[in-house]
């Protein structure tokens, strides 16, 4: 299972608004097969692991990260295609929240007299598929916060544009969390301020670049920020209040694609119903404060890097000694001179 959970994740956020799922088949103790949800989100991981297998799948155990699909979707219910391949163990790390399947494939697999495991590795199998569970479950994508915070705990200096918090090291793995989301949120004040591109740039990886969305309630955004100028490669949303105009006009025209909406919390439920399973957020001030304060931040990622920023810096709503109640620390990195730490919200039960 940990095998099929590692393949599952070489294909996050890319595979949407199906989840990445692993799987992997054992005969006599080997691996004779594996499969990860193709880009796009099909075919599915367990047809592609039993077709590896071929005659060998015969009386051999799958495992598999998520419930295998009852449905008749785009592709015929997995169930069925293990049934057939004479597979005679099932163990599945989690059940499938989808109406659709929800236990229905579990169900299956046992009237075939399969035996049927659930719940190994589950904690592990739930954090590399968070973002799927959190749209199926809540309505609304998985919110990741990132922040680069300098050593006086500000995210930049006013007026200066794009202010280097962190080193390159960073800048690789905040690219790399770009290319596992499915979106990637800013507000109008950063998109103003540091004119960003929001892609992905890592060699071999340009593919990957997710859903850019701003919000910009009076459609502020200029038709010639690198936003709007690359809205044809890479997609860019606008969320503008209802009746706005400002830039409307000339923003249409690049191609940017404007949605009028009450506000933040519209706006996650209609990137759920488009499939959009996760969501990063990088920036800025406003919108982090907004989101922490609606309790809508699922995990953060805190970068801390030396640079003092010193006059005119932009508090940041979160630092190392600063952070807001009801969250853990999952994960701690360094970075080149920068560090890392990803905190994960705790569920509200876990806070008193
Ligand atoms: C599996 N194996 O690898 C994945 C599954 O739109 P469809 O027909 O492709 O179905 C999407 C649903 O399939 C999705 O909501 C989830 O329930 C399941 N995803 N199931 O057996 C897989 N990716
Ligand atoms: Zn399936």
């Amino acid at each position: 299972m940990r095998e099929a959970i590692g393949l599952s994740q070489i294909h996050v956020g890319r595979t949407g608004p199906n989840p990445s799922v692993g799987c992997v088949i054992v005969k006599d103790g080997q691996v004779v097969g594996r499969g990860v949800t193709a880009l796009g989100g099909r075919p599915h991981a367990e047809p592609q692991a039993l077709a590896e297998a071929g005659d060998k799948a015969r009386g051999a155990t799958a495992y598999v990260t998520l419930e295998p699909c009852s449905h008749h979707g785009k592709t015929p219910p997995c169930a069925n295609t293990i049934i057939a391949a004479g597979i005679s163990r099932v163990v599945v790390a989690v059940a499938d929240p989808d109406p659709r399947v929800s236990g229905q494939g579990l169900k299956m697999l046992a009237d075939a007299d399969i035996e049927v495991t659930i719940g190994v590795l589950q904690k592990d199998a739930r954090r590399a598929m968070s973002g799927y569970l959190t749209r199926q479950t809540k309505g609304r994508p998985q919110v990741t916060l990132k922040l680069a915070v300098s050593a006086d705990g500000m995210l930049g200096r006013k007026g200066a544009g794009q202010v280097a918090i962190t080193g390159p090291e960073a800048w690789k793995e905040v690219h790399l969390l770009r290319a596992s989301s499915d979106a990637i949120l800013v507000g109008i004040g950063t998109a103003l301020a540091d004119d960003p591109e929001l892609t992905v740039r890592l060699p071999g990886l340009e593919e990957a670049s997710p859903l850019r969305v701003v919000l910009d309630r009076r459609a502020e955004l200029p038709a010639t920020s690198k936003l709007a100028r690359t809205a044809g490669a890479v997609p860019v949303l606008v969320a503008v209040s209802h009746g706005s105009k400002g830039n409307r006009a000339a923003l249409a025209e690049t191609g940017v694609e404007i949605v009028e909406l009450e506000g933040v919390e519209e706006l996650l439920s209609m990137l759920a119903r488009r499939g959009i399973s996760s969501l990063m957020v990088e920036g800025g001030a406003r919108v982090a404060t907004d989101l922490l304060s609606r309790g809508l931040v699922d995990r953060i990622h805190l970068y801390s890097g030396e640079i003092v920023v010193g006059e005119g810096g932009i508090s940041s709503p979160i630092t190392v000694s600063q952070m807001p109640p009801g969250f853990a620390l999952i994960e701690e990195r360094t970075l080149g001179q920068d560090r890392l730490q990803i905190y994960d919200r705790l569920p509200a039960s876990a806070w008193i």
